[in-house]
């Protein structure tokens, strides 16, 4: 990493470039740990990043909380610190993991995963491990996020990593990754805070690898579904509805050496793919640790996504772009 960052600011000087100094990981000001990123952006026209945390050389996914960061040109970044934490819950005391976020009806909504017990590796028939569903509510976008309901979402099947897509028509649709439950949507209430009826698995078109962290945004028309296959490979289906049936379109970023959690969201006229990396940066510990990156995303004329690869520059331009395209 150390060496990259170097090559890059000496090639910056060399070639007499404005803009010299890396930006991904992104820079959040501190040595904070940080996975999971779901970009949005509201009303006051700033990018939200809201981030799972990684503790310190964690071993297996133990993350007490989530963080809130913003920003206008996406180098600059405030960490507006936790919006919560699972001591604020009553049903769940670990695995705070990746979070999304929502606005409606004039409130700010945090929907994130949490649960208790552990998870025994060696004898899985011994583990305790639950994971559920819950949802949050402020009135700023950065918290602090009140539990709305007290409770998870439902308490089976077991649930992570939920994404919730709110069509033009004002319908919220709730995806999520759990046990025997992958490909599967939930229209939700109006007030975001219960589900509509029954979970609805969908039809993927025949290919349904193992995955996590599902996706969905819509543009032109078209919408997208887009999940880590096999936890590590950015891939994505499209259809023309929010509940499919959906067409497998293939790899959008290819494996590096971890899970690789990510959201796609415009900006100003920019698509952004904003994922973590497993990386070594001023750390003890034995195995990297995750920090928060963005790419920039291009589309194909006929909808299709161009394949992004990890790059040291990330989006560090951004400012010019824009202002290119104004
Ligand atoms: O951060 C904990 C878990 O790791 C997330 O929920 C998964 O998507 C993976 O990134």
């Amino acid at each position: 990493m150390k060496k990259y960052l170097l090559l890059s600011t000496l090639i910056c000087i060399l070639s007499g470039m404005t803009v010299c100094f890396a930006q991904n990981p992104l820079n959040f000001g501190s040595n904070i740990r940080t996975a999971d990123p779901s970009g949005h952006v509201w009303d006051d026209g700033r990018m939200y990043l809201y981030t799972s945390h990684d503790e310190e050389c964690q071993e297996d996914f133990w993350m007490k909380d989530w963080h809130t960061f913003s920003s206008s040109d996406l180098v600059n970044w405030t960490d507006h610190g936790p919006g919560l934490s699972v001591d604020d819950l009553t049903w769940a005391d670990n695995y705070a993991w990746a979070p999304d976020a929502a606005y409606k009806n004039g409130k700010y909504y945090l929907i994130f995963p949490a649960g208790t017990g552990v998870k025994d590796r060696q004898n899985p028939e011994k583990s305790t491990k639950w994971m559920g569903i819950g949802v949050a509510v402020s009135d700023s976008p950065t918290g602090p996020f009140h539990d709305a309901i007290g409770g998870p979402l439902w308490r089976e099947p077991y649930a992570n990593d939920p994404a919730l897509f709110i069509d033009d028509d004002g319908k919220a649709y709730l995806y999520f990754h759990g046990t025997n439950s992958d490909y599967s949507v939930a229209e939700m209430a109006d007030d975001l805070l219960s589900v509509k009826g029954d979970f609805y698995k969908m039809d993927m078109g025949g290919y349904e690898p193992k995955m996590e962290g599902p996706w969905v945004f819509k543009r032109n028309a078209i919408y997208y579904f887009t999940m880590p296959e096999n936890n590590r490979v950015l891939t994505y289906y499209t259809s023309r509805s929010p509940k499919g049936p959906w067409q497998y379109r293939g790899v959008i970023m290819e494996e590096e050496n971890g899970n690789n959690h990510h959201s796609i969201v415009e900006y100003k006229g920019q698509w952004i793919l904003f994922y973590h990396r497993w990386l070594n940066i001023n750390s003890k510990c034995e195995k990297t640790q995750r920090h928060v990156t963005a790419e920039y995303l291009y589309f194909n004329d006929d909808g299709t996504i161009q394949p992004v690869k990890r790059t040291q520059r990330g989006v560090e331009d951004f400012s010019l772009k824009i202002r290119e395209v104004d």
